[in-house]
Protein backbone atom coordinates (compact mmCIF):
# COMPACT_ATOMS: atom_id res chain seq x y z
CA UNK A 1 0.00 0.00 0.00
CA UNK A 2 1.24 3.41 -0.84
CA UNK A 3 2.51 5.46 1.92
CA UNK A 4 2.12 9.31 2.23
CA UNK A 5 4.20 11.47 4.36
CA UNK A 6 3.12 14.97 4.07
CA UNK A 7 5.20 17.95 5.41
CA UNK A 8 3.99 21.45 6.64
CA UNK A 9 3.15 24.40 3.76
CA UNK A 10 1.17 27.31 3.51
CA UNK A 11 0.64 25.42 -0.22
CA UNK A 12 -1.11 21.81 1.15
CA UNK A 13 -3.68 21.54 2.91
CA UNK A 14 -3.43 19.38 5.93
CA UNK A 15 -3.72 15.97 5.11
CA UNK A 16 -3.41 16.22 1.60
CA UNK A 17 -1.66 13.91 -0.57
CA UNK A 18 -0.91 12.47 -4.29
CA UNK A 19 -3.28 10.79 -5.78
CA UNK A 20 -3.28 9.12 -9.44
CA UNK A 21 -5.47 8.44 -11.85
CA UNK A 22 -5.66 4.47 -11.60
CA UNK A 23 -6.15 2.66 -7.74
CA UNK A 24 -3.60 -0.07 -9.05
CA UNK A 25 -1.00 1.01 -11.95
CA UNK A 26 2.00 -0.75 -13.23
CA UNK A 27 5.25 -0.20 -15.17
CA UNK A 28 4.45 1.25 -18.52
CA UNK A 29 0.91 2.36 -17.68
CA UNK A 30 0.38 6.52 -18.56
CA UNK A 31 -0.63 7.71 -15.23
CA UNK A 32 -1.63 10.79 -13.82
CA UNK A 33 -0.74 12.06 -10.75
CA UNK A 34 -2.54 14.94 -8.67
CA UNK A 35 -2.23 16.95 -5.56
CA UNK A 36 -4.45 19.15 -4.05
CA UNK A 37 -3.27 23.13 -3.27
CA UNK A 38 -4.94 25.24 -1.25
CA UNK A 39 -4.92 29.25 -0.20
CA UNK A 40 -5.65 29.63 3.41
CA UNK A 41 -3.80 32.52 4.67
CA UNK A 42 -2.62 35.25 1.92
CA UNK A 43 -5.27 37.21 -0.22
CA UNK A 44 -3.62 35.64 -3.31
CA UNK A 45 -1.43 32.96 -3.81
CA UNK A 46 0.46 31.47 -6.94
CA UNK A 47 3.25 28.93 -7.56
CA UNK A 48 4.95 26.06 -9.12
CA UNK A 49 5.27 22.51 -8.21
CA UNK A 50 7.58 20.54 -8.67
CA UNK A 51 7.04 15.85 -9.56
CA UNK A 52 10.17 13.73 -8.08
CA UNK A 53 10.60 10.20 -8.67
CA UNK A 54 13.10 9.06 -6.67
CA UNK A 55 14.99 12.54 -6.33
CA UNK A 56 14.37 12.86 -9.93
CA UNK A 57 12.64 15.84 -11.09
CA UNK A 58 10.41 14.69 -14.05
CA UNK A 59 8.45 17.96 -14.28
CA UNK A 60 6.61 20.98 -12.79
CA UNK A 61 2.96 22.24 -13.25
CA UNK A 62 2.47 26.08 -12.19
CA UNK A 63 -0.81 26.78 -10.32
CA UNK A 64 -2.82 30.14 -9.14
CA UNK A 65 -3.39 33.13 -8.58
CA UNK A 66 -5.95 31.54 -5.86
CA UNK A 67 -7.90 34.01 -3.87
CA UNK A 68 -8.13 33.38 -0.11
CA UNK A 69 -9.64 29.70 0.67
CA UNK A 70 -9.62 29.11 -2.91
CA UNK A 71 -8.08 25.48 -3.56
CA UNK A 72 -7.11 23.83 -6.89
CA UNK A 73 -6.09 20.63 -8.35
CA UNK A 74 -2.23 20.52 -9.61
CA UNK A 75 -1.53 17.18 -12.40
CA UNK A 76 1.41 15.79 -14.41
CA UNK A 77 1.24 12.78 -16.26
CA UNK A 78 3.80 10.10 -16.24
CA UNK A 79 4.77 6.43 -17.21
CA UNK A 80 6.01 4.51 -14.26
CA UNK A 81 9.13 2.60 -14.27
CA UNK A 82 9.32 -0.45 -12.18
CA UNK A 83 10.16 -0.90 -8.87
CA UNK A 84 10.15 1.24 -5.20
CA UNK A 85 9.41 4.04 -5.86
CA UNK A 86 9.11 7.51 -3.32
CA UNK A 87 6.97 10.39 -6.08
CA UNK A 88 6.87 13.81 -4.53
CA UNK A 89 5.25 17.63 -5.17
CA UNK A 90 7.33 19.81 -3.80
CA UNK A 91 6.72 23.94 -4.32
CA UNK A 92 9.77 25.40 -6.01
CA UNK A 93 8.13 28.28 -6.38
CA UNK A 94 5.40 30.82 -4.67
CA UNK A 95 4.04 34.13 -4.78
CA UNK A 96 2.00 35.29 -2.17
CA UNK A 97 -0.07 38.95 -1.81
CA UNK A 98 -0.98 40.21 1.74
CA UNK A 99 -4.44 41.89 2.69
CA UNK A 100 -2.06 44.97 3.03
CA UNK A 101 -0.55 44.63 -0.47
CA UNK A 102 2.94 43.06 0.58
CA UNK A 103 4.26 40.35 -1.83
CA UNK A 104 6.03 37.46 -0.63
CA UNK A 105 8.29 35.51 -2.52
CA UNK A 106 10.00 32.19 -1.39
CA UNK A 107 12.84 32.82 0.87
CA UNK A 108 10.94 34.88 2.64
CA UNK A 109 11.20 34.36 6.34
CA UNK A 110 7.33 34.74 6.44
CA UNK A 111 6.39 32.36 4.02
CA UNK A 112 8.79 29.73 4.71
CA UNK A 113 10.38 27.01 2.83
CA UNK A 114 9.11 25.31 -0.11
CA UNK A 115 6.83 22.05 1.60
CA UNK A 116 5.72 18.59 -0.27
CA UNK A 117 4.01 15.63 -0.35
CA UNK A 118 5.59 12.60 -1.32
CA UNK A 119 4.03 8.81 -1.53
CA UNK A 120 6.12 5.66 -1.23
CA UNK A 121 4.93 2.78 -4.21
CA UNK A 122 5.90 -0.13 -5.64
CA UNK A 123 5.51 -0.08 -9.04
CA UNK A 124 5.19 -3.49 -10.16
CA UNK A 125 5.08 -5.20 -14.20
CA UNK A 126 2.33 -6.92 -15.44
CA UNK A 127 3.65 -8.83 -18.42
CA UNK A 128 0.24 -10.62 -19.28
CA UNK A 129 -1.95 -7.55 -18.47
CA UNK A 130 -4.32 -9.41 -16.45
CA UNK A 131 -4.50 -6.85 -13.81
CA UNK A 132 -2.24 -8.70 -11.61
CA UNK A 133 1.37 -7.92 -10.60
CA UNK A 134 3.98 -10.47 -11.71
CA UNK A 135 4.87 -10.40 -7.54
CA UNK A 136 1.88 -11.67 -7.02
CA UNK A 137 0.68 -14.04 -10.35
CA UNK A 138 1.33 -17.48 -10.45
CA UNK A 139 1.98 -17.55 -14.05
CA UNK A 140 3.48 -13.78 -15.43
CA UNK A 141 2.87 -14.67 -18.94
CA UNK A 142 -0.47 -16.57 -18.49
CA UNK A 143 0.95 -19.74 -20.94
CA UNK A 144 -0.29 -22.27 -18.55
CA UNK A 145 3.10 -23.05 -17.39
CA UNK A 146 3.23 -21.75 -14.08
CA UNK A 147 6.21 -19.92 -12.73
CA UNK A 148 7.42 -22.35 -10.69
CA UNK A 149 7.16 -24.91 -13.57
CA UNK A 150 8.81 -22.65 -15.46
CA UNK A 151 11.75 -22.71 -13.85
CA UNK A 152 11.83 -26.62 -13.67
CA UNK A 153 12.17 -26.66 -17.31
CA UNK A 154 14.21 -23.33 -18.01
CA UNK A 155 11.55 -21.68 -20.01
CA UNK A 156 11.18 -17.63 -19.14
CA UNK A 157 8.38 -17.09 -16.84
CA UNK A 158 7.74 -13.77 -18.61
CA UNK A 159 7.65 -15.23 -22.52
CA UNK A 160 4.85 -17.27 -23.20
CA UNK A 161 6.75 -18.33 -26.31
CA UNK A 162 10.54 -18.59 -24.59
CA UNK A 163 12.08 -19.83 -28.13
CA UNK A 164 9.93 -17.44 -30.06
CA UNK A 165 9.18 -20.15 -32.39
CA UNK A 166 5.87 -19.06 -32.70
CA UNK A 167 4.95 -21.89 -30.40
CA UNK A 168 3.74 -21.05 -26.74
CA UNK A 169 6.02 -23.13 -24.13
CA UNK A 170 2.74 -25.11 -23.21
CA UNK A 171 2.02 -26.55 -26.48
CA UNK A 172 5.57 -26.85 -27.28
CA UNK A 173 6.22 -29.72 -23.95
CA UNK A 174 3.04 -31.23 -24.59
CA UNK A 175 4.11 -32.08 -27.99
CA UNK A 176 7.32 -32.89 -26.59
CA UNK A 177 8.79 -30.44 -28.89
CA UNK A 178 11.69 -28.52 -27.31
CA UNK A 179 10.42 -25.28 -25.88
CA UNK A 180 14.18 -23.73 -25.86
CA UNK A 181 15.31 -24.43 -29.20
CA UNK A 182 13.69 -22.78 -32.30
CA UNK A 183 14.27 -25.67 -34.72
CA UNK A 184 13.22 -28.87 -32.70
CA UNK A 185 14.04 -31.32 -35.91
CA UNK A 186 16.84 -29.18 -37.16
CA UNK A 187 15.71 -29.29 -40.49
CA UNK A 188 15.59 -25.23 -40.87
CA UNK A 189 12.09 -24.60 -40.59
CA UNK A 190 10.86 -23.49 -37.19
CA UNK A 191 8.40 -25.36 -35.06
CA UNK A 192 6.28 -22.76 -35.50
CA UNK A 193 6.27 -23.08 -39.49
CA UNK A 194 7.03 -26.53 -39.64
CA UNK A 195 3.89 -29.03 -39.73
CA UNK A 196 5.97 -32.03 -38.30
CA UNK A 197 8.69 -30.34 -35.73
CA UNK A 198 9.98 -33.62 -34.96
CA UNK A 199 10.54 -34.75 -38.17
CA UNK A 200 13.73 -33.84 -39.77
CA UNK A 201 12.05 -34.99 -43.48
CA UNK A 202 8.76 -33.58 -43.20
CA UNK A 203 7.80 -29.62 -43.10
CA UNK A 204 4.67 -29.62 -44.90
CA UNK A 205 1.59 -31.25 -45.46
CA UNK A 206 -0.54 -29.65 -48.36
CA UNK A 207 -4.16 -31.64 -47.73
CA UNK A 208 -4.04 -31.80 -44.22
CA UNK A 209 -3.83 -35.80 -43.94
CA UNK A 210 -1.27 -35.82 -41.24
CA UNK A 211 0.88 -37.67 -43.63
CA UNK A 212 4.01 -35.10 -44.67
CA UNK A 213 4.25 -34.29 -48.48
CA UNK A 214 7.41 -35.79 -48.97
CA UNK A 215 5.58 -39.39 -47.81
CA UNK A 216 2.74 -38.48 -50.12
CA UNK A 217 4.57 -37.99 -52.92
CA UNK A 218 6.61 -41.27 -52.33
CA UNK A 219 3.71 -43.30 -51.76
CA UNK A 220 2.18 -41.56 -54.72
CA UNK A 221 5.31 -43.33 -56.95
CA UNK A 222 4.81 -46.60 -55.81
CA UNK A 223 1.08 -46.58 -56.21
CA UNK A 224 1.60 -45.45 -59.91
CA UNK A 225 -0.84 -46.66 -62.33
CA UNK A 226 0.16 -48.13 -65.93
CA UNK A 227 0.61 -44.94 -68.34
CA UNK A 228 -2.58 -44.86 -70.52
CA UNK A 229 -2.48 -46.12 -74.38
CA UNK A 230 -2.64 -43.32 -76.37
CA UNK A 231 -6.25 -43.27 -78.00
CA UNK A 232 -5.80 -42.86 -82.08
CA UNK A 233 -6.38 -39.52 -83.00
CA UNK A 234 -9.57 -38.59 -84.90
CA UNK A 235 -9.06 -38.94 -88.83
CA UNK A 236 -9.71 -35.76 -90.68
CA UNK A 237 -12.71 -35.54 -92.52
CA UNK A 238 -10.74 -35.39 -95.58
CA UNK A 239 -8.30 -38.63 -95.27
CA UNK A 240 -11.67 -40.60 -94.29
CA UNK A 241 -11.52 -43.76 -97.04
CA UNK A 242 -15.00 -43.08 -99.22
CA UNK A 243 -16.53 -46.18 -98.38
CA UNK A 244 -17.46 -48.27 -101.78
CA UNK A 245 -19.68 -50.87 -100.85
CA UNK A 246 -22.49 -48.80 -100.14
CA UNK A 247 -22.49 -47.47 -103.44
CA UNK A 248 -24.05 -49.51 -105.78
CA UNK A 249 -23.69 -50.38 -109.59
CA UNK A 250 -27.56 -49.42 -109.98
CA UNK A 251 -26.82 -45.76 -108.20
CA UNK A 252 -23.73 -45.65 -110.26
CA UNK A 253 -25.86 -46.26 -113.61
CA UNK A 254 -28.14 -43.49 -112.04
CA UNK A 255 -25.70 -40.89 -111.35
CA UNK A 256 -23.33 -41.01 -114.21
CA UNK A 257 -23.14 -42.04 -117.82
CA UNK A 258 -20.23 -44.04 -118.24
CA UNK A 259 -21.02 -45.78 -115.04
CA UNK A 260 -23.66 -46.89 -117.25
CA UNK A 261 -21.76 -48.34 -120.11
CA UNK A 262 -19.06 -49.83 -118.03
CA UNK A 263 -21.94 -51.84 -116.17
CA UNK A 264 -23.22 -53.05 -119.83
CA UNK A 265 -19.52 -54.03 -120.58
CA UNK A 266 -19.22 -55.95 -117.44
CA UNK A 267 -22.65 -57.75 -118.21
CA UNK A 268 -21.19 -58.55 -121.96
CA UNK A 269 -18.08 -60.55 -120.47
CA UNK A 270 -20.05 -62.55 -118.49
CA UNK A 271 -22.57 -63.68 -121.48
CA UNK A 272 -19.27 -64.40 -123.72
CA UNK A 273 -17.61 -66.21 -120.87
CA UNK A 274 -20.89 -68.26 -120.39
CA UNK A 275 -21.08 -68.79 -124.43
CA UNK A 276 -17.23 -69.74 -124.98
CA UNK A 277 -16.96 -67.36 -128.28
CA UNK A 278 -13.97 -65.52 -128.28
CA UNK A 279 -14.86 -63.56 -131.18
CA UNK A 280 -18.18 -61.59 -128.83
CA UNK A 281 -15.84 -60.51 -126.56
CA UNK A 282 -14.71 -57.00 -126.71
CA UNK A 283 -11.13 -56.30 -126.21
CA UNK A 284 -11.64 -53.85 -123.16
CA UNK A 285 -12.99 -57.24 -121.56
CA UNK A 286 -9.59 -59.27 -122.05
CA UNK A 287 -7.19 -56.61 -120.94
CA UNK A 288 -9.54 -55.85 -118.10
CA UNK A 289 -10.16 -59.76 -116.68
CA UNK A 290 -6.88 -61.33 -117.24
CA UNK A 291 -6.95 -63.18 -114.02
CA UNK A 292 -10.37 -64.01 -115.01
CA UNK A 293 -9.53 -65.61 -118.42
CA UNK A 294 -5.65 -67.91 -116.61
CA UNK A 295 -8.88 -69.56 -114.27
CA UNK A 296 -8.85 -73.23 -115.31
CA UNK A 297 -12.54 -72.52 -116.40
CA UNK A 298 -11.76 -70.71 -118.68
CA UNK A 299 -9.05 -71.87 -120.40
CA UNK A 300 -10.97 -75.55 -120.81
CA UNK A 301 -12.50 -73.81 -124.14
CA UNK A 302 -9.41 -73.05 -125.53
CA UNK A 303 -8.06 -76.45 -125.46
CA UNK A 304 -11.27 -77.77 -126.99
CA UNK A 305 -10.97 -75.65 -129.81
CA UNK A 306 -7.12 -76.21 -130.31
CA UNK A 307 -7.90 -80.47 -130.40
CA UNK A 308 -10.66 -79.81 -132.48
CA UNK A 309 -8.22 -77.82 -135.00
CA UNK A 310 -5.43 -80.23 -134.70
CA UNK A 311 -7.97 -82.92 -135.85
CA UNK A 312 -9.41 -81.31 -139.03
CA UNK A 313 -5.56 -80.55 -140.02
CA UNK A 314 -4.84 -83.95 -139.74
CA UNK A 315 -8.04 -85.58 -141.15
CA UNK A 316 -7.00 -82.77 -144.52
CA UNK A 317 -3.44 -83.86 -144.32
CA UNK A 318 -4.70 -87.58 -144.72
CA UNK A 319 -7.27 -87.02 -147.67
CA UNK A 320 -4.33 -85.21 -149.10
CA UNK A 321 -1.92 -87.97 -148.91
CA UNK A 322 -4.81 -90.35 -150.25
CA UNK A 323 -5.24 -88.61 -153.25
CA UNK A 324 -1.83 -87.49 -154.17
CA UNK A 325 -1.42 -91.40 -154.00
CA UNK A 326 -4.76 -92.03 -156.05
CA UNK A 327 -3.34 -89.76 -158.73
CA UNK A 328 0.26 -90.76 -158.37
CA UNK A 329 -1.23 -94.49 -159.36
CA UNK A 330 -2.95 -93.64 -161.88
CA UNK A 331 -0.07 -91.53 -163.60
CA UNK A 332 2.14 -94.15 -163.14
CA UNK A 333 -0.51 -96.69 -164.96
CA UNK A 334 -0.39 -94.26 -167.59
CA UNK A 335 3.01 -94.03 -168.24
CA UNK A 336 3.46 -97.76 -168.43
CA UNK A 337 0.88 -98.05 -171.04
CA1 LIG B 1 -0.12 -10.81 -14.65
CA1 LIG C 1 4.08 -19.08 -17.36
CA1 LIG D 1 8.22 -21.84 -28.53
CA1 LIG E 1 10.69 -24.93 -30.09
Amino acid sequence: MPASVFAADPVFAPGSSLTFSKGTFFTGDLIRMYVIVVNNKYKQLSGTLGFYVNTEKIGSSNFGPLNFEQAAEVAHDWVPTYGDLTIRAESTNLTATKEDGTVLTMGNPELGIGGYVEINYFVDRDTDKDGIGNRLDADDDSDNVADEQEKEFGTSPILADTDGDGLTDRLELDRNYNPLKTDTDGDSVPDGKDAFPLDLREQTDSNNNNVGDNADKEAALKNKPPPETPKPKPVPEKQKPVLQPSVTPAALAAESPVASVQTQETVLESSAEADAVPEEVPASAEIQDVSELQTPEALAPSDNRLNSIKKVVLIAGLISLAIAFVFGALWLKKRSH
